[in-house]
C-alpha cells in the first residue's frame, strides 16, 4: 500500500523562541550556544547563518565571524517544553507519530487520504496550527516515505513545504549531493568522494557489487542504493512515548540463530523489570520488535491476563512472541523488548500481596543487588534454554 508520511522540523529551533520571547532579538542575529572559552553553537538565528555562523560551530569562530551578533546561553528548559507542546499539538493529526529530536519528527498520514484534502492542504494547515498555538514557524515535508520526507522539509528551509512523490526522484533528489542521505555522515561521505560518488543519483545508478566493496559493507551499499532509488520501508515508529517502557539493541552484526536471540531477549526483559520496578509501573501488554537484516522491521504484541513487572513474564512472553514470527533463517539487526498498558497502582498491590508474594522477595533482593554492584551483577541465564531440551 502507498504511503503518506509527514515531516516537520523547526526553523532555528532554540534561537526562535528566544526571539519570539524577546523582542530585542527580533530580526537580529543571534546565536544560541555555550559561552565559555570552549563553548559551541547550538543554533544561530537565520541572519547569524549569513555569517556562516552553524551548530555545533566553536563559539570562539562565530564571534569572529559575526561581529555584530548577539551571544546568549540559552534555556533547555524551555525548548524542552515547548517541544512538548507541538508534539501534543501534532498528536492530534495523526495516531502515529514519532519524534526524531527535540525539533523534529514524523507523522504517518497512510489511511487518512479521504480527510486530508491535498498533503499541501494539510501540511498548510500543520504549520498553521504549529504557528498559532507556538508563535513558531516549522518547516515541513510530504513523501510516501520516511526518507524522502525528512529530504523534503529541509529542500526550502526556512518556512518551507515541499512534496516529492515517486515521480519527483530523478528530477529532484538525484542532482542533490551524497551528503544529504540521511544517515551519511562524515566518514561515510568522505568515502563516497573518493570513489567519485557526488550525487544521489550517482549512488542510485551505481553497481552494487563495486559499491559494496569500496564501502566495506554490503549492507550500507543496499541501504543506500534503496534511499537513492527513494525507496525506505522503515515505519514510523512512535515508540518514545511515556505510556511504554521498553529496551531496543541494534546488532553489530546480525544475529542467525534462536539460543543466541533468545539470550538477548532475556537480557532486554531484565532490564526491562527492572526499569519497571524502579517506577513502580505494572504492565499488561508486552510487545517485541524484530528488525531484521534488510531493514524490515516487524512487531509482535499480547496482552496478559494479570499485569507484571518480572522478568521472566516478560521474558516467556518475549520469547513466545519472537517464535511466533517466522523469519525463514534471515538475520536478526535489532531486537527490542517493551511494555504498555499501565494499570492502576491499588489494582496492582492486589497481586502483589496475594498471588506474588515470594516473587516480590526475590525480586527485592535482586534489585537491592542491582543497586548496590550495578544492573549487570544478577542475570537468570538458565532462563535460556537449549534447543534439545523440551518446554
Ligand atoms: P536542528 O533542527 O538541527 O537545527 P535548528 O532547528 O536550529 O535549525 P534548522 O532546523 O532550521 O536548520 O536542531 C534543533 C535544535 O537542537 C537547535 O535549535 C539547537 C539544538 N542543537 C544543538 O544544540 N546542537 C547541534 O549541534 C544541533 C545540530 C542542534
Ligand atoms: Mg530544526
Amino acid at each position: 500500500m502507498a504511503r503518506l508520511i509527514l515531516h516537520f522540523d523547526m526553523d532555528a529551533f532554540f534561537a526562535s523562541v528566544e526571539q519570539r520571547d524577546n523582542e530585542a532579538y527580533r530580526g537580529k542575529p543571534l546565536i544560541v550556544g555555550g559561552l565559555s572559552p570552549r563553548g559551541v553553537v547550538s543554533t544561530a538565528s537565520y541572519e547569524a547563518r549569513k555569517y556562516g555562523v552553524h551548530s555545533a560551530m566553536p563559539m570562539s569562530t562565530a564571534k569572529r565571524l559575526c561581529k555584530n551578533g548577539i551571544f546568549i546561553a540559552g534555556n533547555h528548559k524551555k525548548y524542552r517544553s515547548v517541544s512538548n507542546e507541538i508534539f501534543t499539538l501534532l498528536s492530534r493529526f495523526s495516531p502515529v507519530i514519532e519524534p526524531l529530536s527535540i525539533d523534529e519528527g514524523f507523522l504517518d498520514l497512510t489511511g487518512m487520504e479521504s480527510i486530508i484534502g491535498t498533503p499541501i492542504d494539510y501540511g498548510m494547515k500543520i504549520k498553521r496550527a504549529i504557528c498559532d498555538a507556538t508563535g513558531l514557524v516549522a518547516s515541513v515535508g510530504i513523501a510516501p516515505n520516511k526518507f524522502l520526507a525528512k529530504l523534503a522539509s529541509d529542500l526550502e528551509k526556512p518556512n518551507g513545504l515541499t512534496v516529492i512523490t515517486e515521480g519527483d526522484i530523478e528530477r529532484v533528489v538525484w542532482p542533490l549531493p551524497v551528503t544529504r542521505i540521511w544517515g551519511v555522515g562524515k566518514k561515510t561521505g568522505e568515502k563516497l568522494r573518493l570513489f567519485n560518488y557526488r550525487t544521489i543519483g550517482d549512488i542510485a545508478k551505481s553497481d552494487y557489487e563495486s559499491l559494496s566493496r569500496e564501502l566495506g559493507s554490503p549492507r550500507l551499499a543496499r541501504h543506500l542504493i534503496e534511499l537513492a532509488n527513494g525507496r525506505d520501508e522503515r515505519p514510523v515508529e512512535p515508540t518514545h512515548d511515556a505510556q511504554s517502557i521498553g529496551r531496543e539493541r541494534t546488532f553489530g552484526e546480525d544475529i542467525k540463530d534462536d539460543i543466541e536471540a533468545e539470550r538477548e531477549l532475556l537480557s532486554l526483559a531484565e532490564e526491562v523489570g527492572y526499569r519497571l520496578r524502579k517506577e513502580g509501573e505494572w504492565a499488561k501488554t508486552i510487545s517485541v520488535k524484530i528488525r531484521l537484516a534488510d531493514f524490515s522491521t516487524h512487531t509482535r504484541q499480547k496482552t496478559l491476563p494479570e499485569p507484571t513487572q518480572y522478568d521472566e513474564d516478560i521474558y516467556a512472553s518475549a520469547r513466545e512472541l519472537f517464535h511466533s514470527f517466522s523469519r525463514h533463517g534471515r538475520g536478526i539487526r535489532l531486537l527490542g523488548v517493551s511494555t504498555s498498558g499501565f494499570g492502576d497502582a491499588a489494582e496492582m498491590s492486589l497481586f502483589d500481596t496475594e498471588r506474588d508474594g515470594k516473587k516480590k522477595n526475590l525480586y527485592d533482593a535482586i534489585d537491592t543487588l542491582k543497586k548496590r554492584f550495578g544492573e549487570n551483577i544478577v542475570t537468570k541465564a538458565p532462563l535460556v534454554k537449549n534447543n534439545n531440551e523440551t518446554e
